[in-house]
């Protein structure tokens, strides 16, 4: 309720149940309110991924801060702040806000729609030296991507084109490549750590079509009711590569679901915590909004206030656009340390 509304509402009921409502919005707690432990002492409410201690504990929440919730947490010093969720909201509070205007429901395969110029600053295009093999790959700091560690096997790797939607355009920022950093965990046949690091040669300036993300720190899942965005220059509704940058909107699918849809299916993929599933609408065909074969290593987001947040990057699935496979995603919150470690390294 906004302070209009409510003072509207106290000047029609008057006295007794303005004390009412007043005790009630005193119960509300927000970011940085004190509030009551489950163990009976002071507590701080901060966003969950800020308290992994108190997730644990399942302390009370506070108010939701957009699609996060933010719960009551422990003061005491060890259980408090994630050091490298800091670090990453650090990073993040240097990023540009993207002020571009996109419909609210902006709709690879399914219902797809083109991006808009600048809409996605931070979408990169991995070229190799076959000018066959696609993978995406999102900037996340002035000198490197964040990509699938799949994309990565016979071809070479040479550059990356930044600030265009265009996959052949001749006036594109191309960067060569420095490095890549596969996770030494990656498994191809389990598709367990299918995360990579693109390390340029030289660092990225940035501007309006040239920015990075931020990363989701969230190691909570998100609701089914989040919309996300995911975006490629992956295989389209025609099976073909398509020029353009497509972008859908899909939403989280719960793991248990998305792993019994797989299992009765005869896959034998075994879904962990470090990876998530997403799918979105059918299309008049029947096919649901979905990433498919050229679109890995390419980001899933999820938008708040005008920021990205890299939730998700394009690993694997059962074909695509499926209704009964979603998407599978290697979920970025559970590298943070890993993503630290090399391309926030002093
Ligand atoms: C692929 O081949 C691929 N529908 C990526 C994503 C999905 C399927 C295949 C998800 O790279």
């Amino acid at each position: 309720m906004n302070m209009r509304a409510l003072l509207l509402f106290l000047a029609i009921f008057g006295k007794h149940t303005m004390t009412q409502s007043i005790d009630r919005i005193k119960e509300q707690r927000f970011e940085g309110d004190s509030c009551s432990l489950k163990s009976g002492g002071t507590g701080i409410c901060r966003k969950a991924s800020q308290c992994r201690e108190s997730i644990r504990a399942n302390e009370l929440h506070c108010e939701f801060a957009g699609n996060e919730p933010v719960i009551c947490c422990s003061l005491a010093p060890n259980a408090t702040f994630d050091s490298s969720a800091r670090i990453v909201e650090n990073a993040c509070s240097t990023v540009r806000k993207v002020e571009i205007k996109i419909k609210i429901a902006d709709h690879a395969v399914g219902v797809v729609e083109e991006a808009l110029v600048g809409e996605f600053p931070f979408m990169g295009l991995i070229h190799y030296d076959d000018n066959l093999t696609r993978c995406g790959a999102a900037l996340i700091s002035d000198r490197f991507l964040l990509t699938a560690a799949h994309c990565f096997k016979n071809s070479k790797p040479t550059t990356v084109s930044l600030g265009t939607n265009q996959a052949d355009d001749p006036m594109a920022d191309n960067f060569p490549i420095a490095k890549i950093h596969r996770h030494l965990g990656y498994n191809r046949t389990t598709k367990q750590n299918d995360i990579a690091l693109v390390e340029l040669r030289s660092s990225v300036t940035m501007n309006s079509q040239i920015q990075a993300i931020c990363l989701h720190t969230s190691s909570i899942d998100l609701l089914e009711s989040v919309n996300l965005t995911l975006m490629g220059w992956g295989r389209n509704n025609t099976d073909k590569l398509p020029n353009s940058l497509l972008k859908g909107a899909v939403n989280p699918v719960l793991r248990s679901s998305c792993q019994a849809r797989f299992t009765t299916g005869g896959h034998s993929i075994k879904l962990t915590e470090k990876q998530l599933c997403a799918l979105g609408e059918k299309n008049e065909e029947g096919i649901a909004t979905d990433a498919c074969e050229g679109d890995s290593g390419g980001p899933l987001v999820l938008r708040q206030n005008n920021k990205y947040y890299l939730v998700g990057v394009v690993s694997t699935g059962s074909g695509c656009g499926d209704e009964n496979y979603a998407g599978v995603y290697t979920r970025v919150a559970s590298y943070l340390d890993w993503i630290i470690a090399r391309a926030w390294k002093n």
